[in-house]
């Protein structure tokens, strides 16, 4: 017979951080919870990630190539493979060499390019970084850059606002590198602090998407890894990408507002916990509009 996955697989390329929810600890419960195997390639392990003031650091760079290798002894084959935060510029010719080998027709590779939030890089990353990540995201089905990281993938200087046209634009010139799909995340909308919207192209069928929720004023860590694991989890059970997009960003808004009431360290990220049994559940409103 065939040698298919009875459960699909997805190669997770992305750092394991002890404290503060994000990366593989988000990916894995989120994934696992959609009812996938996910099998971590891990980039870094850190104590906590990087945006607390301090915080230990293993690079895995090296390790890497073993981990493929033994991989491919092995014969695996994936149905997705799904990459975040990557811990030395090196790492992304590995992942590179990675999603050339292990790709199949179907599989889907999902990138999500983490340079950094807030208009600025996070610690630890110099622009070779920025360089490196815009040759891999030639090499992605779909990618997930959060406003600054468009910036960055773009070469060009940080706004805080724009408009529905240049969004476009921009999104078109990412997706003419490459991506089928690319996805923006948490794009202010002007006028209005207290929403926030995803904007969204595909090239098959030449359409652009928005989804807009509320916002709560309030910074947690890792809900782009959040947003981009359920976004890969919903394609992978065969969701319509706006249907994926709404379902990302109310299992957000769920996740906050599950976390906004408590007087929280936001570094330590959403309670997840509270939520993920959320996934089960189908949506119940559909947000989103064709722009
Ligand atoms: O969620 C992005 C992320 C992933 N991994 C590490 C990080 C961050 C963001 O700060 O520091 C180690």
């Amino acid at each position: 017979m065939k040698s298919v996955n009875r459960v699909k697989k997805v190669a997770a390329v992305h750092d394991l951080s002890g404290m503060g929810r994000v990366s593989l600890t988000v990916v894995i419960p989120i994934l696992s919870t959609m009812g996938f195997q996910v099998c971590p390639l891990p980039t870094a392990v850190l104590s906590n990630h990087t945006q607390y003031p301090s915080f230990s650091f293993l690079d895995l760079t090296d390790e890497m190539p073993r981990i493929i290798a033994e991989w491919e002894k092995l014969g695996v084959q994936f149905d997705a493979i799904y990459t975040g935060y990557l811990g030395s510029p090196r790492q992304v010719h590995i992942v590179s060499d990675f999603i050339d080998s292990f790709r199949q027709p179907d599989s889907l590779v999902m990138i999500d390019p983490v340079l950094g939030d807030n208009g600025k890089l996070y610690a630890n990353f110099k622009m070779e970084m920025v360089k490196e990540m815009q040759q891999l995201i030639k090499k992605a089905d779909v990618i997930t850059p959060n406003m600054t990281e468009l910036f960055y993938l773009l070469d060009i200087p940080y706004k805080d606002y724009l408009t529905d046209e240049e969004l476009k634009t921009y999104l078109r010139q990412l997706s003419d590198k490459g991506p089928e799909i690319v996805i923006v995340t948490s794009v202010p909308v002007v006028g209005d602090i207290n929403k926030t919207s995803v904007y969204a192209y595909n090239r098959e069928g030449d359409r652009y998407w928005k989804i807009t929720c509320s916002y709560l004023p309030a910074h947690y860590p890792g809900t782009g890894d959040t947003f981009t694991s359920v976004v890969t989890g919903a394609l992978l059970q065969g969701d319509s990408l706006p249907v994926a997009l709404d379902r990302a960003a109310q299992f957000i808004l769920q996740g906050i507002r599950a976390t906004f009431g408590y007087e929280h360290d936001n570094r330590e990220g959403i309670l997840l916990e509270k939520v993920l049994h959320n996934l089960d559940i189908p949506i119940q409103l559909n947000n989103y509009e064709l722009i």
